[in-house]
């Protein structure tokens, strides 16, 4: 039979991470984390709200993976909380911890979903912040040592494996720019912690191949399309250098085992590097990064669109109108998704692609009669998919898609203010109700996994 929608294969998946979902804070031996310490800080989370309790899924996982089988999901990607396992960084393991999560794997297993694990979601532990967290290279051995424990567990069972979500975040946001966790505004530092989170994933390739000779390793990355507000040098040049410090300067070490030159000399420019570079980079260290990897993950929400400011400086701006942005403030733009995979495909030497996660923020929340109309995220949902699928006609080998997120959840700095979830979560009672765009997902996964395939 002709197949209209995507391949039989393709994985359909929803994406959540532990410290937005789990709450249970100080439970069953976990450490602090620095998001634990970051949202305690009054001013740092915009709504006020922490994550102690976030989705109670540490209780109610059972729950929550009966919710992915109403939405026949094939996959879900979850991630482990590093200061549940080790909760002083480095040292003794907390058995109690990798109990949680091999209870949760093996219910997935029974129930026909695929596990898709990311092994650092942004919960670092406190204690090893305190020792200078990602700026210290010896983060990335205490990552391959907790990852260590983790595979070892795990590995017989879970096949899929991403190291990081969005190293980006991890160092922009968490050591340059002070909205994220551990907060700090220090450029160099930064670009330390950028480095040793790529370090720590080319040691932790290695490490599960040794384990789990048979599993797929791959990383997450969040890339954002670049463009130019006008077609003047200057903005053109913007848009160059944003695309250098946000989508290359991840890209070209791991598919291409080198950090961009221009970048490079942008950052020195800017005060942000000493005149010689890299300093921090080892001999080693790039070959390590490049490791072959089995997949990239795409995370995918929106594009930049880049001019310069009256000194000549560039500058990210918002052009569309405002019933085009999701409440993050962030343009709905599906063609730049299209465009993003196109470009890895031929620019790169890509690995398969999965779309780790792709979602938008809107605030609907349950009519009088308990419905959820949210229809904006469908509309989201359904051309970003169909960006995905011209994307494929056009050669790109994409593998599969995981809605972000599951549930209405913690958005960091944000707080839970900012709804991403196909599930409304009521915090108050932690009532899960299935909004609109749930049941247009699971008629889509469907409609897409059935013999006739009907996109
Ligand atoms: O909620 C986050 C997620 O943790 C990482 N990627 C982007 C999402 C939306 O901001």
């Amino acid at each position: 039979m002709k197949r209209k929608g995507f391949p039989a294969d393709f994985l359909w998946g929803v994406a959540t991470s532990s410290f937005q979902i789990e709450g249970a804070y100080d439970q069953d031996g976990r450490g602090e984390s620095i998001w634990d310490r970051f949202a305690a800080t009054p001013g740092r989370v915009a709504d006020g709200s922490n994550a102690r309790v976030a989705c109670d899924h540490y209780h109610r996982w059972r729950e929550d993976i009966e919710l992915m089988r109403e939405l026949g999901v094939g996959a879900y990607r979850f991630s482990i909380a590093w200061p549940r396992i080790v909760p002083g960084g480095t040292g003794p393991v907390n058995e109690a911890g990798l109990d949680f999560y091999e209870a949760l794997v093996d219910r997935l297993l029974e129930v026909g979903i695929k596990p898709f694990v990311t092994l650092y979601h942004w919960d670092l532990p406190q204690v090893l912040e305190d020792r200078g967290g990602w700026s210290n290279r010896d983060t990335a051995a205490a990552f391959v040592e907790y990852s260590t424990h983790v595979v070892k567990r795990l590995g017989d069972r879970v096949s899929s494996w991403v190291t990081h979500n969005e190293p980006w975040c991890i160092a922009t946001l968490g050591y340059e720019k002070g909205a994220h966790a551990p907060g700090w505004e220090d450029p160099e530092r930064a670009l330390r912690a950028a480095h040793h989170v790529l370090l720590s994933h080319g040691w932790t390739n290695e490490m599960i191949r040794s384990y789990a000779p048979a599993a797929q390793v791959g990383i997450v990355l969040n890339l954002t399309p670049s463009m130019p507000a006008s077609e003047s040098a200057a903005d053109v040049d913007a848009a160059r250098w944003f695309d250098g410090q946000f989508n290359r300067w991840f890209l070209d070490p791991l598919l291409r085992g080198s950090y961009p030159a221009d970048s490079v000399q942008d950052r020195i420019q800017q005060g942000h590097l000493p005149d010689d570079g890299l300093s921090f980079v080892r001999a080693g260290d790039l070959k390590a990064i490049a490791r072959p990897l089995d997949f990239l993950g795409v995370n995918y929400y929106t594009r930049a669109v880049l001019h310069t400011d009256g000194e000549g400086k560039p500058e990210s701006i918002v052009t569309a109108p405002q019933d085009e942005l999701t409440d993050m403030g962030w343009e709905l733009y599906p063609q730049g998704l299209h465009d993003l995979l196109v470009r890895l495909d031929r620019e790169y030497d890509c690995p398969p692609i999965y779309i780790t996660e792709n979602g938008a923020a809107y605030s609907d929340g349950p009519d009088d009669a308990g419905r959820v109309r949210d229809t904006r995220r469908v509309e989201y949902l359904r051309t970003h998919l169909a960006a995905t699928q011209r994307a494929m006609a056009a050669g790109v080998d994409v593998r599969g898609y995981f809605a972000w997120s599951l549930l209405d959840n913690f958005e960091w700095g944000h707080g839970i203010a900012k709804r991403f979830g196909l599930y409304w979560i009521d915090y108050a009672s932690q009532q899960r109700i299935a909004k609109d765009s749930a049941f247009w997902y699971r008629d889509f996964i469907q409609a897409n996994t059935t013999a006739q395939g009907a996109m």
